[in-house]
């Protein structure tokens, strides 16, 4: 980044809806589940909250929007764009998390999934200076 900009990882925060899934967990490969999330960036912890869509009775509530689905601690993890057969899709990411788990971020819009790539390439070059 410029060295004008004072990055820490408190001002690297960052919202949204992207579409993700889980490719892998401790190591090992899982199906993929192409979900709807309000994603959370905040104290290099990302956060994947459930499919507010995605609920047993099938009808969407509010608060469903607000479940923790999966929490993907960023010290020690790697992002960036997803090789082509990875998926079908458009702008994907691919996050691996130190853990051993494995996730496809993607969104249509390529200005947003780029933003998204940014700040967690930022965030994650800040965990490792720590
Ligand atoms: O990498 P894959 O297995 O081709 O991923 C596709 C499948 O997960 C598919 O669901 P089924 O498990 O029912 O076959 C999904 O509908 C597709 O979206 C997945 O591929 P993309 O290319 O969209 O990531």
């Amino acid at each position: 980044g410029s060295p004008e900009v004072q990055h820490n990882i408190s001002n690297l925060e960052k919202a949204g809806i992207l579409n993700k899934t889980r490719i892998s967990e401790n190591g090992k490969k899982v199906r993929k589940n192409w979900a709807q999330s309000w994603t959370v960036l905040h104290g290099g912890i990302l956060t994947f909250h459930k499919d507010p869509r995605s609920n047993a009775t099938g009808t969407s509530s509010r608060s469903n929007q607000i479940v923790p689905e999966f929490t993907v601690d960023l010290k020690g993890a790697t992002i960036g764009w997803a090789a082509k057969e990875k998926s079908s899709k458009k702008n994907v990411l691919e996050l691996k998390s130190r853990a051993g788990s494995e996730f496809l971020i993607q969104y249509d819009t390529e200005s947003i999934i780029s933003d998204w790539h940014k700040v967690l390439t930022d965030t994650i070059r800040q965990l490792d200076m720590e």
